[in-house]
């Protein structure tokens, strides 16, 4: 068994967050993970406050477990599903793309812990001091908007310079991985594109089909000349707008060619103008599984990696 303190401050029986992905983490996805032990989160994305309601008390009805709400806060929207986590009384609130210090007071205040994802030292610190119960270190391995640290760099400076409790996210789909996260001293992961392709995920067929056909070098990062990296699979679309950025396309230029690439590959399956975001362990998720299954192979995996980890000891 692994028990470590995430599980105490959240109420989940395994230290497994499901990463709150934008136009793909929804209530059937969030309930089935916590159903299975871990922590399901509901993706907030660029939706307004009445799909968020909707969806926070549908997964009320999947599951009696915790729960969270992924808030990206470059959602034009932020504001007004801010309030929503509050009413609602979700109990965990996972933030990413910003700073939610403006938010502090009001979650706090509704009993919600704060659980910020953030890809450097110092974001972790400043808002280890507004009062995050604990911190996301998330490294560039990991699919969506990106940082420029990677995993293995990122999570052992993060885990130095705050008292709260760390969780490890990019690059975790197996347990040999998360066993290796706990070596960093973080004391649970988050998880993404391995989540994608679960039996209770909703993404279009398209977006898992090109998942498990995913390599070691199938992803690329575009979006690095205006300030907004972003991994995804290797598609027309994704080529088309590094190309433009080569060429010197403005930032306004290609904001526009990225507008709604997200929705096109989740909920259309546009393989053509959809941006498939995923990881670099995209090349690892090999098949489709229930929720429960990918967290049990997690649990599992890691345990006899942490069992294991003392055989070269002389
Ligand atoms: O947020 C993510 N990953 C995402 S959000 C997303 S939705 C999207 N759609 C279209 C284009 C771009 C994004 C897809 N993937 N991960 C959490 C994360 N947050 N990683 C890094 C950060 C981060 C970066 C800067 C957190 C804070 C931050 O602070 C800057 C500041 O304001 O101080």
């Amino acid at each position: 068994m692994i028990k470590t303190p995430l599980c105490d401050l959240t109420g989940i029986e395994k230290p497994i967050f499901q990463g709150g992905m934008a136009w793909i983490a929804d209530a059937s996805l969030a309930a089935a993970v916590s159903n299975a032990g871990g922590l399901g989160i509901i993706s907030a994305m660029n939706a307004n406050a009445d799909w968020l309601r909707n969806e926070i008390r549908d997964c009320r009805t999947r599951t009696a477990k915790p729960f969270g709400v992924n808030i990206m806060l470059q959602s034009p929207f932020a504001d007004e599903v801010a309030q929503v986590v509050a009413e609602e009384k979700v109990p965990v609130v996972v933030t990413g793309a910003g700073n939610p210090s403006k938010y502090m007071k009001t979650w706090q205040a509704a009993g919600i812990k704060v659980i910020p994802v953030v890809s450097s030292v110092a974001l972790a610190r400043l808002l280890e001091r507004v009062g995050a119960s604990a911190i996301v270190a998330e490294g560039g391995e990991s699919g969506g908007h990106v940082g420029d640290v990677s995993t293995m760099a990122l999570v052992p400076q993060v885990v130095d310079a705050v008292k709260i409790p760390v969780i490890a996210a990019g690059g975790i789909a197996d347990g040999r991985q998360m066993a290796a996260a706990f070596m960093l001293g973080a004391c649970g992961v988050q998880v993404g594109t391995r989540f994608l392709v679960a039996n209770e995920c909703t993404v279009s067929d398209e977006y898992k089909k090109r998942v498990l056909k995913a390599n070691d070098l199938s992803t690329i990062v575009t979006g690095r000349s205006i300030n907004g990296a972003v991994r995804c699979l290797k598609t027309p679309f994704s080529q088309k707008f590094l190309r433009a950025e080569k060429e010197g396309a403005t930032a306004e230029e290609l904001g526009k060619m990225g507008a709604g690439s997200l929705r096109k590959a989740a909920k259309d399956g546009n393989y053509e103008e959809g941006s498939f975001m995923c990881g670099e362990v995209a090349g690892m998720v090999k098949k489709e599984q229930s929720a429960a299954e990918i967290v049990d192979d997690l649990m599992q995996g890691c345990e006899e990696a942490l069992k294991g980890a003392t055989k070269w000891l002389a």
